[in-house]
């Protein structure tokens, strides 16, 4: 039986068809820089947007047309949703997908019958994964949706909630591992603060960090070999949440001994709420040798919220991809749409359309970061911009071998600093049009 009868295997068929439900540029085995476009990649698909999102806002309940739902959250319904979503990657030709433990399992009555009700989901998703060869990147555990999360989970005022947070954190750590995944990730739905009136920040922060410490202790006790990714956003559901952006994440990480054991999962839409662009904050986590893992989506400049759409942006999938490129790839990380069709697309083929755009957006946009890497123009340009650091006093500076008295000496000597040059953004940004062109 199939699910999505109207779609077949979406096929590569090069820049010049105009057939919507193929690929224009992403060529799963087409080698650029000497790896495969899929290895580059390794897309996932996010369970809870695309198995589960129904288009609800707060104006209006979801409408998107699911004619495998039966309007049921039962674990029957959970097992046939795992054939929709492997039919629908194996369509796709993704390698890998993502989930909430709460997207692919319903929550029981108590925290017992939710694992079990999770157990008789894995051997669904184990069964898919054998007959496909489709991974998981990464799970990871839904501590926002149930009202016990109303204050946060491990940031809770309630040291109950952070006590079943940790039991629910033990039990996706447990599943992921068991599925293979490569990845965990943790995002904080609701570690952050509503209004400091009521807010011991300092000891929630103590307790976040003691949360993260547990959860380390035990992927070291079960063997879990997959990295442990945190993941920053700045607002949303809380008006401030913990994990700011990647320079605050590493800060926590960092004052609280964690960063051997944590690494970044960036998301655009994440970077835009905190005011950064997606480039900044994958040069502040990459230059750290901290990004682990990329959350594929944008925003929408107009909106000041979470719209999670599909990456269309050639700019933004350029930038992301010169810098996986300088960094030597994401793995054991990857690319996931964490992104949703709008409400108004709300018929199945939509989810075709939407990660097809996606992938092909990134092809592109690969193929563009390799065209600037292979004429170096641009590297050679920031190269020359700092060349009076190469050799003189800014070398001397750099090696440790000047101080202040010397430095002093130096101008006092010379009189005045060197004359600057142009900064060239306007020319920088006109070759960058010319290579979004040539690729
Ligand atoms: C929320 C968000 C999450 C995480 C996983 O904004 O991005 O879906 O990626 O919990
Ligand atoms: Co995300």
């Amino acid at each position: 039986m199939s699910f999505f009868p109207e779609v077949s295997k979406i096929q590569y068929e090069g820049p010049s068809s105009k057939n919507p439900l193929a690929f224009r540029h992403y060529n799963a085995a087409e080698l650029v820089e000497g790896k495969s476009m899929r290895e580059h990649f390794r897309f996932a698909v996010a369970y809870w947007h695309t198995m589960r999102g129904t288009g609800g806002d707060p104006f209006g309940p979801g409408c998107a047309v699911r004619p495998w739902e039966d309007g049921t959250d039962s674990v029957e319904m959970a097992v046939t949703r795992v054939k929709v979503a492997f039919e629908f990657m194996e369509k796709l030709g993704v390698d890998f997908y993502c989930f909430h433990d709460r997207d692919v399992a319903p929550e029981g009555k108590d925290l017992r019958e939710s694992n079990a009700n999770l157990d008789r989901v894995v051997v669904a998703l184990a069964e898919e994964q054998e007959r496909t060869g489709i991974k998981l990147l990464w799970g990871t555990a839904n501590l926002f949706s149930n009202p016990r999360y109303v204050h946060g989970a491990s940031t809770s005022c309630n040291a109950d909630v952070f006590a079943y947070a940790s039991a629910q954190v033990k039990k996706a750590i447990e599943v992921t591992k068991q599925l293979g995944g490569e990845n965990y990730v943790f995002w904080g739905g609701r570690e952050g603060y509503m209004t400091l009136l009521n807010t011991d920040m300092k000891r929630e922060l103590d307790h976040l960090a003691k949360f993260f410490h547990l959860a380390v202790d035990y992927k070291k006790k079960i063997g879990f070999a997959g990295q442990f990714l945190i993941e920053p956003k700045p607002k949303e559901p809380t008006s401030h949440q913990y994990d700011f952006d990647a320079a605050a994440c590493l800060n926590f990480l960092r004052q609280y001994g964690l960063n051997d054991h944590l690494k970044l999962n960036l998301e655009t839409n994440h970077a835009t709420l905190a005011g950064h662009s997606m480039l900044h904050e994958m040069i502040v986590a990459s230059s750290a040798g901290m990004l682990g893992s990329v959350d594929a989506n944008r925003g929408d400049l107009m909106l000041g919220w979470d719209t999670d759409q599909f990456p269309t942006d050639l700019y933004l999938t350029t930038s992301i991809m010169l810098v996986l490129l300088e960094q030597g790839g994401l793995a054991p990380g990857g690319l996931n749409f964490d992104a949703k069709v709008r409400r108004e697309s709300f018929e199945p083929v939509d989810l075709f359309h939407a990660h097809i755009g996606g992938m092909d957006a990134f092809a592109r946009g690969l193929k563009v970061a390799a065209k600037i890497r292979a004429e170096g123009t641009m590297k050679d340009i920031i190269k020359k911009r700092y060349a009076s650091w190469d050799a003189g006093i800014g070398a001397k500076i750099e090696k440790g071998g000047a101080s202040f008295e010397d430095l002093e000496s130096y101008m006092l000597a010379k009189g005045n600093a060197d004359k600057n040059v142009s900064g060239r953004q306007e020319m920088l940004e006109n070759l960058l049009n010319r290579y979004i062109e040539l690729a």
